[in-house]
C-alpha cells in the first residue's frame, strides 16, 4: 500500500487513476515491474519489432534506465510502460484520482520539489531495486578491477574549521533567510524574506596521503564515501549492506607525484554538491528565454545543496566510516572537452550535453558484488589504493545566528591542492566556506 503525505493525519493511498481521459491503474505499475524483473532474470530487453537488446555488463545499466525512467530512447514503452514517471503522476493525483474535487496535482507530480514528499523515497528505493537486480547478476569485482598497482594509501583523516580533534564531523542547525515572494499565489509587490531552520556542518577537510612508486607523475582519480558503522541494532555491519549505504561523499582528479603525496580537499568542493546561493536561486533572474541557453539554465540547479552533505549525527557521535580509493586515471577518464558553467556537480549530475565524465559506473567500486564471498567486512574489502578511517558526527541541537544568503550564484568551488613530500599538518591556508560571504542588502 503506497501512502503519501497529503495530511500527516489523514494519509491517502494510491488508487487507480481515472481524470476524464487520463488514465492509470495501480495493475499497470505492477505489470510493467513484473516485466522488467523478466527482462533482468533472462538478460535481455525486447524491443518493439522483437529483437533481444542484452543487458551487458558495459551498457546495460543505460538501457535499463531508458527503460524504467522511461526516457524517450526506450525501445519498449508498450511492453515495459512508463514506471518511474507514471509512478509518480499515480502518487500525485491520489488524493483526487477522479477529479470530483477539482485538485491538481501534489508534489510528487514536479520534478523540482519532488523530493518534499518522504514518498519519494520510498517509490525510489522501489525503483534502486530494479537496478540492484540487474547489478546482483553481473559478475562480482575481482581485485585486480579495483586495485591501482604501485598506488597506496597511507592514510586520511578529516579535518574540521574551529576544531582540533581530528575525524570529527560537526553537525548543526543553522537559520537562512529566503526570498518567497515568487512562491506565493498572490503577487507581492516587495521581496518576501522567510526564515527557515535547516541542517548544517562545519566546513572540513579532507587530508590523504598516497604513495605512488611509478618513476614519473601519474594521475589519479580520489574517490571518496561515507556510510554507518553500525546497523539499527548496534552491531557492525556485514559489508553487502554497508555497501548499499555508501553515499558519496566527493571525487576528484589528482596528479601523484612520485613517492609521497599530501592531498588537501575541502568540503565545499564536493562533486555532489552546489552552493546554497544556486539550490535557492532565483529563476526569474537572466532566465535565458528557450533553448539550449535555457537546458543549461535548467541544469544548473541540479546538485545536492552543500548543507545536506553531511548527515545529521547524534549528540552523542554516531560513528561513521569514510573510505577513500584511488583508481587509475588513465582508466577512468573520458576524453571530452568541458563547457559550461555548472561543473560543480557531476559525480550526480554528469555534465551538461557531455558524458558522464567517469568510465567507471556510478557507485563504483560498491555498485556491484565483490568476486570472492571471503569479503565480510568493509576491511576484508580494501586493497593497498583504499583506506578506511573512522568518523563520528557529532550532531549539536541548537539553532546558530542567522548568515543572509545570496541569490546570485555562488563562488566557485575550490580544487584539490597537492602538496608533494609533505606529510605535516596542512597549515592555515584554509579557505573560508562560501557560507561565510558577508551578509548583503536586500534594499
Ligand atoms: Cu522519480
Amino acid at each position: 500500500m503506497i501512502e503519501t503525505e497529503r495530511d500527516q493525519f489523514n494519509p491517502v493511498c494510491a488508487q487507480d487513476i481515472n481524470r476524464g481521459g487520463f488514465k492509470i491503474d495501480i495493475e499497470d505499475l505492477e505489470r510493467w515491474t513484473a516485466r522488467i524483473y523478466d527482462a533482468i532474470a533472462v538478460g535481455y530487453i525486447v524491443n518493439t519489432t522483437g529483437d533481444r537488446l542484452p543487458l551487458t555488463e558495459e551498457g546495460g545499466a543505460d538501457l535499463l534506465g531508458n527503460v524504467i525512467e522511461s526516457s524517450s530512447l526506450t525501445p519498449n514503452r508498450q511492453l515495459y510502460g512508463e514506471l518511474m514517471n507514471q509512478g509518480h503522476i499515480l502518487i500525485s493525483l491520489a488524493h483526487d484520482p477522479e477529479n470530483r474535487f477539482l485538485e491538481s496535482y501534489g508534489v510528487m507530480g514536479d520534478g523540482a520539489v519532488a523530493m518534499r514528499d518522504p514518498i519519494f523515497y520510498r517509490w525510489h528505493a522501489h525503483v534502486w531495486d530494479l537496478m540492484r537486480a540487474y547489478k546482483d547478476k553481473l559478475p562480482g569485482y575481482e581485485p585486480t578491477q579495483l586495485a591501482f598497482p604501485g598506488v597506496r594509501v597511507l592514510g586520511v583523516e578529516v579535518r574540521t574549521d574551529g576544531h582540533d580533534k581530528a575525524n570529527e564531523l560537526h553537525t548543526y542547525w543553522q537559520a537562512s533567510d529566503l526570498e518567497l515572494s515568487r512562491g506565493l499565489d498572490f503577487s507581492p509587490r516587495r521581496p518576501i524574506f522567510a526564515r527557515l531552520t535547516h541542517l548544517q556542518h562545519r566546513p572540513f577537510a579532507y587530508h590523504i596521503r598516497v604513495e605512488s612508486d611509478a618513476a614519473a607523475a601519474r594521475d589519479a582519480y580520489v574517490r571518496v564515501f561515507m556510510a554507518p558503522t553500525l546497523d539499527e541494532r548496534g552491531s557492525t555491519m556485514q559489508f553487502n549492506d554497508q555497501r548499499h549505504l555508501m553515499v558519496e561523499m566527493d571525487k576528484f582528479h589528482v596528479i601523484l607525484e612520485p613517492g609521497v603525496n599530501t592531498l588537501q580537499r575541502r568540503s565545499s568542493a564536493s562533486s555532489v554538491t552546489i552552493p546554497f546561493e544556486r539550490t535557492f536561486r532565483n529563476l526569474d533572474a537572466n532566465r535565458p528565454a528557450g533553448g539550449r541557453a535555457l537546458d543549461e539554465f535548467t541544469f544548473c540547479g541540479c546538485g545536492l545543496p552543500q548543507h545536506m552533505l553531511v548527515p545529521r549525527g547524534t549528540e552523542a557521535g554516531l560513528p561513521h566510516q569514510l573510505f577513500v580509493m584511488v583508481t587509475d586515471y588513465a582508466q577512468d577518464r573520458v576524453d571530452q572537452v568541458l563547457e559550461g558553467t555548472c561543473l560543480d556537480a557531476p559525480s550526480l549530475c554528469g555534465v551538461f550535453a557531455g558524458r558522464y565524465p567517469d568510465r567507471r559506473p556510478m557507485g563504483f567500486p560498491f555498485d556491484r558484488r565483490p568476486a570472492h564471498d571471503r569479503v565480510a567486512s568493509l576491511r576484508d574489502f580494501l586493497t593497498a589504493n583504499m583506506f578506511v578511517q573512522r568518523v563520528t558526527v557529532r550532531f549539536r541541537d541548537a539553532v546558530e545566528a542567522l548568515v543572509r544568503n545570496t541569490t546570485r550564484f555562488g563562488p566557485t568551488k575550490g580544487t584539490v591542492k597537492v602538496t608533494h613530500f609533505d606529510p605535516s599538518p596542512a597549515s592555515g591556508s584554509v579557505k573560508r566556506d562560501h557560507l561565510s560571504v558577508p551578509p548583503i542588502d536586500y534594499a
